[in-house]
């Protein structure tokens, strides 16, 4: 399996999170992907990513919202913005109003979710090039590579169309299933630990993309308010959204067990492509997950990934471990196999 990286994701280096009423250390440091990077580098083959026209990411994230990310922190600075903790906003607009405000930091209130995910300086070219790792993977299973692995960080599956938040600013699986699209039906399977929000919002009522997530119940784990059960999916997208959550403690027999159920989902809708966010933040070492999955039951994740037998794209999600994340990710990439 190939691997596209980029080092530009080291010029977005969060510090800090408001959370628990105060500021906390961000876990979504550039450590991350330096770990999985030394992990998976000398065995796999690692190449950087290729460039995109923004129209491709403008096909899943609006343009208002994308012309906010790339000049708001400077914005910020402008309008007196100081200290390392970046722009975090205080007032949302839990879009009780589709009139978007004229100062930076309430606009922030406006195309954000939470107080966990700071604009820095570099975020947006950061983000972008994470989503060009995708996309570049997507066009390689489009020239016919049976598999690519795409590093991206900061991940991407909590990030809607025009709202960022859970580390997330613009949502590379999203935007590598729409351009896959073009080849025909897709199916995205989340595994990352957090329901993925933002790609179930993205392809709701789309009948070319199926959605199937397994994911911590959001009656006690972030992102709360979506991933539960009964959303479905609406008009084209009806039945082709599906839910399973799983409670604390989850174990790999119970996780296999709903993989493959998931799997069964995927192999129904027959889809051209798959495109997996993989979030490693379901091992039992993580901080910030609850459940119990050793670190070799990743290596059984990716035999069955690969026994689906269709062009598949892993694309970077959670997983926060820095001692063990590198050894999950190179265990579902050695389970693939091809
Ligand atoms: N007490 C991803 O894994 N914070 N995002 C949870 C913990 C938000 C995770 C609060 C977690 C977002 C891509
Ligand atoms: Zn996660």
């Amino acid at each position: 399996m190939k691997v596209i990286y980029s080092p530009n994701h080291k010029r977005h280096a969060p510090r800090h999170q408001f959370i628990g009423g105060g500021l906390r250390p961000n876990p979504e440091v550039p450590a991350r992907a330096e770990a999985i990077l030394r992990a998976i580098q000398g065995t796999y083959e690692v190449m950087p990513p290729r460039a995109f026209s923004m129209d491709v990411i403008r096909a899943v994230h609006a343009a208002g919202y994308l012309r906010f990310l790339e000049h708001a922190h400077a914005a910020w600075m402008d309008r007196g913005g100081r200290g390392k903790t970046g722009l975090i906003p205080d007032t949302f607009a839990a879009r009780v109003s589709s009139r978007k405000p004229r100062d930076v930091v309430h606009q922030a209130g406006y195309y954000g979710f939470e107080t966990q995910t700071p604009i820095l300086e570099h975020t947006f070219a950061a983000a972008r090039d994470a989503t060009f790792c995708a996309l570049t993977g997507a066009s390689m299973l489009l020239e016919g590579e049976p598999s690519v692995y795409a590093l991206s960080r900061p991940p991407g599956h909590h990030a809607t169309r025009d709202l960022y938040g859970g580390y997330c600013y613009l949502n590379h699986a999203a935007v590598a299933a729409s351009y896959l699209s073009e080849g025909g039906r897709v199916a995205v399977l989340d595994v990352d630990y957090h329901h993925g929000n933002g790609t179930q919002s993205i392809f709701y009522g789309s009948d070319a993309v199926l959605f199937v997530s397994i994911h911590a119940d959001p009656d006690f784990e972030f992102p709360w308010f979506s991933g539960f059960e009964d959303e479905t999916g609406a008009g084209a997208g009806r039945g082709l959204n599906v839910n399973l959550p799983l409670s604390v403690g989850t174990d790999d027999r119970l996780y296999l067990e709903t993989l493959d159920h998931a799997l069964n989902e995927v192999d129904r809708f027959a889809p051209a492509f798959l495109v997996v966010s993989l979030g490693v933040d379901i091992c039992r070492k993580d901080p910030l997950g609850k459940f119990a999955l050793p670190v070799s039951a990743f290596e059984t994740i990716g035999r069955r990934l690969a026994l689906m037998d269709v062009p598949t794209l892993l694309v970077q999600e959670g997983g926060y471990h820095l001692d063990s994340i590198g050894a999950c990710v190179k265990n579902v990439l050695d389970g693939f196999g091809r």
